[in-house]
């Protein structure tokens, strides 16, 4: 690789005169924003465990009361990127999100798009554009953008759930903002069991449903269900994994985040290949140990880690006599849409 001239080999005055007329010579930063080969990550592989951050958002409930939250939310930030940045990757934010008993988080709706994944306790719900989604763990719940959403909690324990938005993507496009609005109206209807039949679509015959996205709510116990049957009925096939999607189109669930639900055999050890995405793995049920180039982190239940991009990931479940469930986001959806997708085996 030649060596390109650098910004001090340049005279004073000539620099001074191109600052001043808000002109930049490239060649000193060429290598920077096109690196040789492959990109250069701010994304660190950084893992958070949820008995840390637990007693940490508990607290959040005694300090701050949801009136001055709005949202009672702990970050996963990636240092890589600087914590201040609230980011996990380059398109994903990731939040530990708490609901007291009686508290109520008010609606609101806003550009970037959202889904929660259910880490613990029962009666909380969200209501959607007018849906009421109860919450359950390993439940995946969507508010796509533009969407009103509100979350309640009828239930006498607290609940907490992971928030996954790709609100740095929009932050960086300089299009995220919200929009406060008054408590939505319940209406009648449930997409999760309008959809719930494999194969089978909802068919009116007079109307179409002007519904973008149709399924708000996917339960956990739908997908894990089907992992197992998978599972059972494919034996030769390495890798058991199910993609949320939306069952009008069949394309991913939301338009910049893709997200899957992942089974890991008894002792099963799985490489995923390297792909251009930065993905976000979570355990919902079992154990993983996951390594990340030189780095590997052991997850329990409720644990979740990142991958950079461009970087092979292994999983291997630690228990031996039962599967562990993982559910995972990335970027996918964004760079196929961009046609930036790769993947380098
Ligand atoms: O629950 O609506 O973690 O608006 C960040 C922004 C959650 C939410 C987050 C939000 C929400």
């Amino acid at each position: 690789m030649n060596d390109l001239g650098k910004l001090e080999d340049l005279p004073a005055d000539y620099r001074a005169e191109l600052t001043s007329h808000n002109l930049v010579p490239l060649w000193p930063s060429l290598r920077g924003v096109l690196p040789p080969g492959k990109p250069r990550p701010n994304t660190r592989a950084t893992f958070w465990a949820y008995n840390t951050i637990k007693p940490l958002l508990l607290k959040a409930g005694e300090l701050t009361p949801i009136e001055k939250a709005e949202r009672r939310v702990l970050v996963l930030a990636n240092p890589g990127h600087g914590l201040e940045k609230m980011q996990a990757s380059a398109a994903m934010y990731l939040g530990m999100q708490l609901l007291l008993p009686g508290e109520w988080a008010p609606s609101h709706r806003h550009t970037p798009n959202a889904v929660r994944m259910i880490v613990e306790g029962e009666g909380a719900y969200t209501t959607v554009d007018g849906e009421k989604c109860p919450m359950s763990r390993g439940d995946l719940i969507l508010t796509p953008t533009g969407l009103w959403h509100e979350h309640g909690h009828d239930g006498d324990q607290p609940v907490v759930w992971l928030d996954v938005l790709d609100l740095p993507l929009v932050y960086y496009m300089e299009a995220s903002y919200h929009i406060n609005g008054e408590r939505q109206t319940v209406q009648p209807g449930r997409g999760d069991r309008q959809y719930a039949r494999g194969g089978m679509l909802p068919t009116p015959v007079f109307e179409r449903s002007a519904k973008t996205y149709p399924m708000l709510r996917y339960p956990w116990a739908e997908a894990r269900a089907a992992l197992l049957t998978m599972g059972e009925d494919m034996p030769q096939q390495e890798a058991v994994q199910l993609t949320y999607v939306n069952p009008e189109t069949g394309e991913d669930a939301e338009n910049i985040l893709g997200f899957y639900a992942l089974m890991l055999r008894p002792g099963q050890s799985l490489r995923l290949p390297a792909r251009s995405p930065a993905c976000v793995f979570h355990v919902i049920e079992g154990g993983a140990d996951i390594t990340v180039e030189d780095q590997a982190f052991s997850l329990t239940e409720a644990d979740t880690c990142c991958a950079p991009g461009y970087t092979a990931v292994t999983l291997k479940n630690r228990h031996a006599d039962k599967p562990t469930f993982v559910f995972m986001a990335d970027e996918s959806p964004l760079h196929r849409k961009l046609g930036v997708y790769e993947n380098r085996g």
